[in-house]
């Protein structure tokens, strides 16, 4: 039977939104449970809904246990929520689009400036007292280069908004073009890398761009270029990767996403030529305590009227 406060919780959550829906629901953790399978099988049915993030997702026994109710998302990607048995359990999956495309974009373009100029590495050479003995080595210049758009959503068109300050030529790639961009389309993603100066990858993770980035996307965007990644680490190869930047063939690359977080390969942690940031690109207070006020508004939003504020569409390249 369906206890009406009951509130499934699928990882555990930041602890201001865990606050915050302990006050209203009786929530109960699932990463918890001795058996997990067994619990969700015997308690299915019995949840108002569930809350998850993207980086925990929600497998078909979640969504099983959570048939016909909501699932509030904490962060715009759900590549790890099956969308498939969501549908089929009639399951209302939400996420959080727009209150993040801002810091988002900020990160992606401070990786950007900080990649080409080197930033860290110059930083750690005036720690280590090097500019008393000499000069640092140039770098690469960032204004009026052109950059490479690889998913043209909300986060990509924000990316799109930031080059445009710096006067940089602006194309994307994306399954189908969009039909209010002012950007010129590029439906081969060959092309578009062997185009651009910087190509940032702004896609959805999952298996429709599983390894979009592979050995001949990075010789197409050559020695001089270099890969900024704020989607999710599936989309790049990081063995080509790694193998693209000892080789030379692209000059660096500024990441934000892994494919195994937080495990992050010793070719790519110890390059002086690549900077990582532990998926940071949505760690704002504003921007979590925004985030965080949608998953309870669509859960509120759901159990009053029985629809979610901002649903998870069911296809698409762009997040
Ligand atoms: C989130 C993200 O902060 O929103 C997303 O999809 O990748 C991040 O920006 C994180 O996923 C929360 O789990």
């Amino acid at each position: 039977m369906k206890t009406p406060s009951r509130l499934l919780l699928v990882g555990p959550l930041p602890p201001d939104l865990a606050r915050q829906l302990e006050a209203c629901f009786d929530c109960v953790p699932l990463w918890t449970q001795p058996d997990r399978q067994a619990f969700l099988q015997s308690h299915a049915g019995q949840f108002v809904g569930g809350v998850t993030m993207s980086r925990h997702g929600a497998d078909a026994q979640v969504l099983a246990c959570l048939k016909g109710s909501v699932l509030s998302c904490f962060g715009v990607g759900f590549d790890g929520i099956d969308m498939a048995a969501a549908r089929q359990q009639q399951v209302a999956v939400s996420h959080t689009p727009d209150v993040l495309t801002d810091c988002v974009a900020d990160l992606g373009f401070a990786l950007l400036l900080a990649t080409a100029r080197q930033l860290v590495a110059a930083d750690r050479f005036v720690q280590r007292g090097d500019w008393l003995r000499s000069s640092y080595p140039l770098a690469t210049r960032v204004s009026g280069k052109r950059l490479g758009v690889v998913g043209l959503g909300r986060i990509g068109q924000a990316m799109a908004k930031r080059a445009q300050g710096f006067d940089m030529p602006v194309r994307y790639h994306a399954r189908r073009p969009r039909p209010l961009a002012t950007q010129t389309f590029e439906p081969d993603l060959l092309a578009l890398a062997k185009w651009c100066d910087f190509l940032v990858l702004c896609c959805v993770g999952g298996l429709s761009t599983q390894h979009l980035v592979n050995s001949q996307v990075l010789q197409a965007l050559g020695p001089t270029g270099i890969l900024i990644n704020i989607s999710r680490g599936s989309v790049v190869d990081e063995a080509a990767l790694a193998h693209a930047l000892s080789a030379g063939h692209i000059a660096g690359a500024g990441l934000d996403v892994l494919q195994n977080e937080p495990a992050v390969p010793d070719a790519l942690r110890h390059n002086e030529r690549v900077l990582v940031t532990p998926h940071i690109a949505a760690s704002t207070r504003e921007t979590r305590h925004a985030m965080e006020q949608l998953v309870v508004d669509n859960l509120m939003s759901f159990l009053r009227s029985g629809a979610v504020l901002t649903p998870v569409p069911f296809s698409g390249l762009a997040a």
